[in-house]
């Protein structure tokens, strides 16, 4: 198993490169151009300068999250040809530069991750991302925006931006008769084109569930069950058609049995994401520290199943809390996180250390 920590870029990240080297265990930095939008080519000299950037710690490049998909794909609108050559062509730029194993995406129609409430208070004081359904139903995305904008101190929610939020309409009517099978097969149809130029460049593509698992403003939604996630990696049968196992999106449902997951997916899952939520009665949710006891998520049980199944992939910590006054974006600050590292390390090192003593 290989720890990375997620880092947005020098300049647009509070935590620095040093203080992510201090980190015990550390391996390398899951990281993207954050500046580019969906749909452009990532140009070689740019991935350069990240891989030499990190190479300074000692740190690697080899987790990318994410290489977001043009809508025009998740659509199947005919100009998505063009988007999925761009595709291919920033994953030979990425092959080209070296050192990426994995590229991490999501296939969410028009938003990724979202949330009610970006800062609610813990009683311990600590504040996390919360998800209320009532603040949802019925409600017009742009007065959640001003509501999540208000509890967030100005940041937004990825996908959220206001210059995409202005066409927002447009993008959901876009969606208006798109089934869950119609999204399915646009999904299958972008991977078979990408999967062998994934190939070719020995990185293996990951796609992130969705997050929450369940509808949202009636989008259709197909990465968030044993089902679908099964039927995704039918599509195309290549270990680079694999899962971003992410515990915390998928935990959100009462149901989703992770470890089962892993275990049945196992040659599938380059990539790792351990979150903790505590899932309410009423499905609301909130994240909560990586530790078992204070969610809903078994996060002990799924490290065994990691450990059992032999894990070589890369394992980051998820969204932590807001710790200590850390200024930082949202679920993105360090304490949290790296708290959640020393867990899940302690976690895997006790594991290790029986199966030796075991097999003594
Ligand atoms: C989130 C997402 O769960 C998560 O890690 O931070 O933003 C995630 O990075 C994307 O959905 C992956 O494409
Ligand atoms: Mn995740």
């Amino acid at each position: 198993m290989k720890t990375t920590f997620r880092w947005y870029g020098k300049g647009n990240d509070t935590v620095s490169l040093s203080d992510i080297r201090q980190i015990p265990s550390m391996h390398s930095v899951v990281w993207a151009l954050h500046d580019l939008g969906p749909g452009e080519v990532w140009p070689v000299e740019r991935i350069q300068e990240v891989k030499d950037q990190a190479a300074e710690y000692d740190l690697g490049i080899d987790v990318v999250e994410s290489v977001n998909v043009h809508e025009a794909i998740k659509l199947g609108t005919a100009d998505r040809d063009e988007y999925i050559e761009n595709y291919k062509q920033t994953i030979r730029n990425l092959g080209e530069v070296g050192g990426v194993k994995v590229i991490c995406y999501n296939f969410m129609p028009v938003f990724d991750w979202v949330r009610t409430d970006m800062a609610k208070e813990h009683e311990d004081g600590s504040t996390a991302l919360f998800y209320e359904n009532a603040k949802i139903e019925g409600v017009d995305p742009h007065e959640l925006f001003e509501q999540v904008k208000r509890s967030s101190r100005g940041m937004t929610l990825p996908g959220w931006e206001p210059e995409r939020l202005e066409k927002i309409e447009e993008l959901l009517n876009a969606y208006n008769g798109v089934s869950e099978d119609d999204l399915f097969e646009n999904l299958a149809y972008f991977l078979k084109e990408i999967v062998p130029v994934a190939e070719e460049n020995g990185i293996k593509m990951a796609i992130h569930p969705d997050d929450p698992p369940f509808p949202v403003f009636n989008l259709p939604r197909i990465v968030h069950s044993k089902e679908n996630l099964q039927r995704i990696v039918d599509a195309v049968d290549s270990p680079s058609n694999g899962l971003t196992l992410c515990s915390g999106a998928l935990g959100s449902i009462k149901g989703n049995d992770i470890p089962d997951m892993i275990r049945t997916f196992k040659d599938r899952i380059p990539f790792a994401h351990i979150r903790n939520v505590k899932v309410y009665e009423n499905g609301d949710f909130i994240e909560t520290s990586h530790r078992e006891q204070d969610g809903s998520v078994p996060i002990l049980e799924i490290m065994k199943a990691y450990h059992e199944i032999g894990f070589e992939g890369y394992m980051r910590p998820d969204h932590g809390r807001h710790l200590w006054g850390e200024e930082s974006r949202p679920g993105y600050g360090l304490y949290d996180r790296a708290l959640g590292i020393m867990y899940m390390m302690g976690a895997w090192d006790m594991l290790e250390k029986l199966e030796k003593e075991s097999s003594q």
